[in-house]
């Protein structure tokens, strides 16, 4: 692309590039971030902050279970505490709202709201019913996830996303909590990534429930997507003036060289990642290469199911971190070749905001039917301190910035995005990465449970006053 998104911040805002304090932040006068109508929140997810495992009938998910294996989490951290969310809601809805931040991202603990025979824990659900009110009563439009990776523990034992039964289970709940908590959500979304949910916990073992095989994590995907499929119509029957989607994470993968094996790797590399998922959402079939790539690994497909799985959207969340740089692999796949001298997080992973407008722009090209994006996560983790009540992060700044001038790229580009939700409102449990990685716009002391602003969170603040002045 001509337009490099990295090359206009530096155009733009050159104070940043020095390190100046200025205001490194707010978007240059013809952004698209400007518009009033352009949602800014924060998003967060249900294990990764909660902590309560076992209060109030809560039952055991896959991520208590994977999380007590010992070297499965880095430092044996659980989601146990986390930012006990639980008891601290109000506060934390309060710092929310004291942001500005217009929009948040919640999903829910499926194992806190259902028992084992389907029906209604009162105590869990009436925890999201006066959370979602209260977020309401704050002006802050609510877009609820159902399921970011916290399955119920009794149903993998019964054979989780492997077992087709998970995906009628995954209905009833959608059911429940759509007749529970109709009017105090403004946008359902069914599933969080099912590729982590399929590729990494039941293709390489990396995530819950920890299995690894390439043909379970094809099947896995499948009957994610029909859960996502099946649920859509209960979630319209039951609350008709939501929206209804979906969040899919999506990466890009560049190749190493011009050679033709490695364009392919890079071709293969966003089978893997996004065609995936995307193709049986908007086009109704899986991608033929991602059985090049994993060979005798096609799905069980039922009469019917693509037809309910690419059922039509209302939105669709996105959500974008960072590239691959891939060349072939001798055979049929690719491998990662990590460039050096890049900017990097405390990930590892490389800042690289052109990929996501670049994915953005090819998605309207490829899928005629693509339905309006809300950029559902994007940030970064970093090493953040506390130094004298203070946090400086200032690289996560910088990232926020580069990335948002990219969502302004795609929009002027033509791609309708409605909306961008910072990932996280505050630093929390990292899956496998525990709590060493920092993604919040909020720094939490788990010793003490303390929140601090970090100086991104008073960036975003400040631009949303200035934006809520000129309306
Ligand atoms: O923390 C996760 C989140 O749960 C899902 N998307 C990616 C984030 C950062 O890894």
């Amino acid at each position: 692309m001509a337009n490099d998104a990295s090359a206009v911040f530096d155009t733009l805002s050159p104070a940043v590039s020095k390190g100046s304090p200025a205001d490194p932040f707010t978007p240059p006068a013809d952004s698209s971030l400007w518009r009033k109508n352009f949602l800014l929140g924060a998003a967060t997810a249900s294990y990764q902050i909660e902590g309560a495992v076992n209060e109030d009938g809560r039952l055991p998910s896959i991520w208590d279970t994977f999380s007590a294996i010992p070297g499965k989490v880095l430092a044996g951290d659980t989601g146990a505490v986390a930012c006990d969310h639980y008891h601290r809601w109000e506060a934390d809805v309060e710092m929310l709202a004291s942001l500005g931040l217009e929009g948040y991202r919640l999903s829910i603990a499926w194992p806190r709201v259902m028992d084992a025979a389907g029906a209604p824990n009162r105590k869990g659900i009436d925890f999201y019913k006066r959370l979602l009110n209260r977020l309401k009563e704050k002006g802050i439009t609510t877009f609820v996830t159902l399921y970011h990776w916290d399955l119920p523990q009794h149903l993998e034992d019964r054979g989780g996303w492997l077992n087709r039964d998970t995906a009628y289970r995954f209905a009833d709940y959608a059911d429940l909590m759509s007749c529970e908590l109709a009017g105090t959500v403004d946008a359902w979304t069914t599933l969080n990534e099912p590729w982590c949910s399929a590729y990494l916990g039941y293709g390489n073992g990396h995530h819950a429930p920890g299995l690894a095989n390439d043909r379970f994590a094809t099947q896995a995907m499948h009957h994610l997507l029909l859960a996502h499929g099946l649920a859509v119509p209960v979630l319209r029957a039951n609350d008709p003036a939501s929206q209804k989607g979906i969040v899919a994470n999506i990466g890009r993968g560049t190749a190493d060289s011009d050679s033709a094996a490695d364009q392919r790797a890079a071709h293969l590399f966003e089978v893997q990642h996004n065609a995936w998922i995307l193709d049986p959402l908007l086009k109704g079939s899986y991608p033929q290469d991602l059985f090049e790539l994993w060979p005798g690994t096609e799905p069980l497909v039922l009469d019917g199911d693509m037809e309910t799985i690419s059922a039509p959207l209302d939105f669709l969340g996105i959500n974008y971190y960072f590239r691959t740089n891939v060349a072939s692999d001798g055979a049929h796949g690719f491998r990662d070749v990590p460039l050096e001298g890049v900017e990097r997080t405390q990930m590892g992973w490389e800042v690289y905001p052109d990929g996501l407008r670049d994915l953005l722009i090819g998605f309207k090209e490829t899928y005629h039917n693509l339905p309006p994006i809300y950029i559902t996560e994007n940030g970064m983790a970093s090493d953040d301190e506390v130094t004298d009540g203070r946090v400086e992060d200032t690289q996560r700044i910088s990232f926020l910035k580069r990335h948002l001038a990219a969502v302004d790229q795609a929009i002027k580009a033509g791609v309708d995005i409605r909306g961008y939700f910072l990932w996280s409102l505050m630093d929390n449990f990292e899956w496998a990465f525990g709590y060493e990685r920092r993604f919040g716009v909020v720094h939490v002391d788990y010793s003490t449970q303390k929140r601090t602003i970090k100086r991104s969170a008073e960036l975003v603040e400040k631009f949303l006053q200035e934006r809520k002045a000129k309306a």
